[in-house]
């Protein structure tokens, strides 16, 4: 029993070890989104890490304590690793790996592969760059569709994250569409409650007129029963 007891123990304290060990080390993306507007035709990322993202702290290599990369494919399907070479089949790669640069996501063209451009990581060419804001562990960012390759809104991707260049995970996901109202629909709403408020206020005044024009018979004024007392009409 006591060889038992002692054992339990040691798993125990490995287990506590172990968890302490994973909450530390590890980034990790807790969940994440990639929503289209139709209207603005804008997409709104959103990262919810498991700690406080580190972007300006960078290794000897330049590599940065944290980051991620979105790989997008505008088909919107899945896996967008597929074919031959495996990037074949991408549109666009979305770097947060060059924040430390210039303070903003990057947002590159795939090909030609190798690019010599400094910080491309060996992707293509610059297309554009976007700010980001940080929220506590929450990550978002907005960027046209057109900047990002895709034109109707229907994208799959790959987001992964890195430590230090080292890869920590992923996540591969399609984009979502907001249920938004068209504009035109509210307009006509508004409209609508206008020109009903307007024809209730024509008819109250029409009504008015039609009572002060032609009195009727009032019970209550006639037996002095009014709100008001006899005396204030005089
Ligand atoms: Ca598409």
């Amino acid at each position: 029993m006591a060889f038992l007891k002692k054992l339990f123990i040691v798993i125990a304290a490995f287990t506590a070890l172990e968890t302490v060990g994973t909450a530390q080390a590890a980034l990790v993306v807790n969940s994440e989104s990639a929503v289209v507007n139709p209207n603005t035709q804008q997409v709104l990322f959103t990262i919810d890490f498991n700690e406080v993202p580190n972007f300006f702290l960078v290794d000897a290599y330049n590599r940065q304590a944290d980051s991620f990369q979105y790989f997008i494919e505008a088909d919107g399907e899945l896996p967008v690793f597929r074919g031959s070479p495996y990037y074949s089949q991408l549109e666009t790669i979305v770097r947060a790996e060059e924040i430390h640069v210039a303070g903003d996501i990057r947002v590159r063209n795939v090909f030609p592969i190798g690019s010599d451009e400094p910080n491309s990581g060996g992707w293509g060419s610059l297309r554009g760059s976007v700010p980001y804001t940080l929220n506590g562990t929450v990550l978002t960012f907005s960027a046209p569709l057109q900047l990002i390759g895709d034109s109707d809104g229907l994208f799959s991707y790959r987001l992964e994250w890195y430590e230090f260049g080292e890869f920590r995970g992923f996540k591969d996901n399609k984009s979502a569409i907001t249920q938004s109202v068209p504009e035109h629909t509210s307009i006509f709403g508004i409209l609508a409650f206008g020109a009903l408020c307007t024809g209730l206020l024509l008819k109250r005044k029409q009504t008015l007129a039609k009572s002060v024009a032609s009195p009727t018979f009032h019970p209550q004024r006639e037996r002095g029963g009014n709100k008001y007392p006899v005396e204030k009409a005089y």
